[in-house]
């Protein structure tokens, strides 16, 4: 598979699962993924997740690294409220936007940082960055998590997300994954999470109540990180199987899927995401464009990044 069409899958899976996964946001368990299909809307609108990781996307590529400064202002910038941010980000920004240093306003609405997925949602574009070692690539997730996630819980979801891209970009086989996860997080929430994720794997169909029950389905980074990834790795391989599943399971299922979905996008390439879907997804060209900038930025010439 062409590598371009990595960058595209990982945007556009992002953004494609998020939206299938908005209309069923806060759900219980749905037992059957095919019910899901059947619900969705004429127009599949992506909401803050999206939004934030196109951001993202766009700094890293117009800065060829971390800036925080720079993603700050796009945060800001981009902000849309009918997006369904969360309540700590949306006065983190506002304070941002009103002249407050990041470095304050991480702190303001939880002293100890935030400990919501919105810094590991946004994470995946990390993982196109090609960082030559893992010490180099924590560092970036932890500062592009930082701006608006300062809790160490927040940055280790991000960099879960951004490793398992920055494996599947380079071809690595998911199977891998738990392993190369496990020499990354060191966080004992997350060990924790990667063994009961290997030993969910090791049985044939886990009811879906139990696998939640185990892994969560929060708004908490530990309670969904794990769980996109549990979702990728269970499905083995196709992206409409991968985010329907991770939608079953209930709960904050638009971050779920947007992480699974842009693991599974990584994967896939562009080419396996189901064009039903993909032609109703709004601002696929701009997220196909972002996508084409990171590899040009990035991947072209085998580019490194500090
Ligand atoms: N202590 C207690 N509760 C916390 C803490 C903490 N330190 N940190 C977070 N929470 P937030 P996000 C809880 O508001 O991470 C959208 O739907 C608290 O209930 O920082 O950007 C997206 O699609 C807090 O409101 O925002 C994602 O699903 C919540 O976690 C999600 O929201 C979320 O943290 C992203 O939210
Ligand atoms: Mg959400």
């Amino acid at each position: 598979m062409e590598l371009r069409d990595r960058y595209r899958g990982c945007l556009l899976g992002l953004a494609l699962g998020d939206a299938l996964g908005a209309p069923f946001e806060g759900f219980p368990p749905i037992g059957n993924p095919a019910d899901i299909a059947g619900r969705l809307p004429g127009t599949l609108r992506y909401t803050d997740d999206t939004e934030m990781a196109m951001g993202l996307a766009e700094s890293l590529a117009g800065r060829g690294r971390v800036d925080p400064e720079d993603m700050a202002r796009r945060f800001v910038a981009n902000f849309d409220p009918s997006r369904g941010y969360g309540p700590g980000t949306v006065a983190v920004l506002g304070l941002i936007g009103k002249g407050t240093p990041w470095e304050e306003a991480n702190r303001s609405v939880f002293p100890e940082g935030s400990m919501g997925n919105g810094a590991a949602m946004r994470a995946a574009p990390i993982g196109l960055c090609r960082f030559p070692d893992a010490q180099s690539l924590r560092r970036a997730a932890f500062l592009a998590s930082a701006v608006t996630h300062d809790n160490p819980v927040a940055k280790e979801a991000a960099l879960l997300i951004a490793g398992a891209v920055a494996h599947l970009v380079r071809g690595g086989e998911p199977a891998a994954l738990p392993g190369v996860l496990e020499g990354l997080v060191s966080l004992p929430p997350y060990r924790e999470k990667l063994g009961a994720i290997r030993r969910l794997l090791a049985r044939p169909d886990p009811p879906v109540e139990e696998v939640v029950s185990i892994l969560g389905h929060g708004v908490l980074a530990v309670e969904s990180a794990p769980t996109a990834l549990y979702a990728f790795l269970r499905s083995g391989g196709s992206y409409k199987e991968t985010v329907l599943y991770a939608i079953s399971l209930g709960g904050d299922t638009d971050t779920i899927a947007a992480m699974a979905g842009a693991l599974s996008g990584t994967l896939n390439g562009s080419g396996g995401l189901p064009e039903e879907y993909l032609r109703r997804l709004e601002d696929r060209e701009r997220l196909r464009e972002l996508a084409d900038l990171l590899f040009e930025r990035f991947a072209r010439g085998g580019g490194r990044t500090r």
